[in-house]
């Protein structure tokens, strides 16, 4: 019988500890598929966050760097600026890019350094127990905003995308979401474009993705790809902001 779908290379074997629902895995894989598809696999570092995406090194089969919290994006500056010949991501939570982390995603992409990041935004900081983070909506109930987040207190979460967009040295950035398969599908074609704008050495490339993290919104798995279809996405719109990158790729 023809096989038809398989583990991709770049992805171990190794069963993921997240939680039943959780984006991160969905992630995982189409990252690795766009890995393998462009042939990447043997040049490729990804560097891993502090979150719960840090045990990366377990499910991705190439180079992985571990980073301090917010800090993949100067570990990878300095390993793609000692090894251009290397593809360098850096995989990373909102807890970690848009809270600890905003200087160094902010000068990274200012200075247009040949890195990618991949963004999961599930709007907490999960693996520390679901506190409230930067992209936390108005109104979200969390575990350091029981009574939801309030503007006057906190002010309103972050567009990371659009606010990386401005810069010259952004080549690519585009928001997508993993809710649904069109989504995941819609995904794995930011993350070739944003990995094709490295390899063609245009400059600094991000994709944002919305992510379920049904533990700590403490909703079903359905009930939280829901919440990401009905509510986040009128925060957080989908689609391209930036996109320097031509006819090299195929478009979001
Ligand atoms: C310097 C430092 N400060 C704080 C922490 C604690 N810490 C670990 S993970 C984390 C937040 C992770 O949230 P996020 O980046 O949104 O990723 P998620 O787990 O939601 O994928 C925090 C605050 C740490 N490990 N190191
Ligand atoms: S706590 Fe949230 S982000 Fe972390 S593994 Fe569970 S569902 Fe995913």
């Amino acid at each position: 019988m023809k096989k038809i779908f398989g583990r991709t290379p770049s992805l171990t074997d190794a069963p993921t500890h997240y939680c039943g629902g959780c984006g991160h895995g969905i992630v995982h894989r189409v990252l690795c598929e766009v890995i393998d598809e462009l042939g990447l696999r043997e040049s490729t570092v990804g560097i891993a966050p502090v979150g719960c995406a840090v045990l990366g090194y377990d499910y991705w089969n190439f180079d992985v760097s571990e980073a301090a919290h917010g800090r993949t994006p100067a570990v990878a500056t300095g390993m793609k600026r000692a090894r251009p010949d290397l593809t360098v991501f850096s995989y990373q939570g909102d807890g970690d890019l848009a809270a600890i982390g905003t200087a160094e995603i902010i000068h990274a992409a200012n200075r247009g350094e040949r890195i990618t990041v991949i963004f999961v935004n599930n709007t907490v900081y999960g693996m520390t127990g679901g506190q409230m983070a930067p992209t936390t909506l108005v109104g979200q109930k969390t575990l350091t905003s029981p009574h939801g987040r309030k503007f006057e207190e906190f002010g309103e979460p972050i567009r990371v995308v659009e606010l990386l967009s401005q810069f010259r040295g952004t080549a690519y950035a585009a928001r997508t979401s993993v809710h649904n398969p069109v989504e995941v599908i819609k995904t794995k074609k930011a993350i070739k474009k944003a990995f094709q704008a490295q390899v063609d050495g245009i400059g600094f490339s991000i994709v944002e993705i919305l992510s379920q993290c049904p533990t700590y919104w403490g909703m079903t798995p359905v009930q939280s790809v829901e919440y990401v279809r009905d509510e986040l996405v009128k925060y957080f719109p989908l689609g391209t902001f930036k996109d320097e990158t031509g006819a090299k790729a195929s478009a979001v």
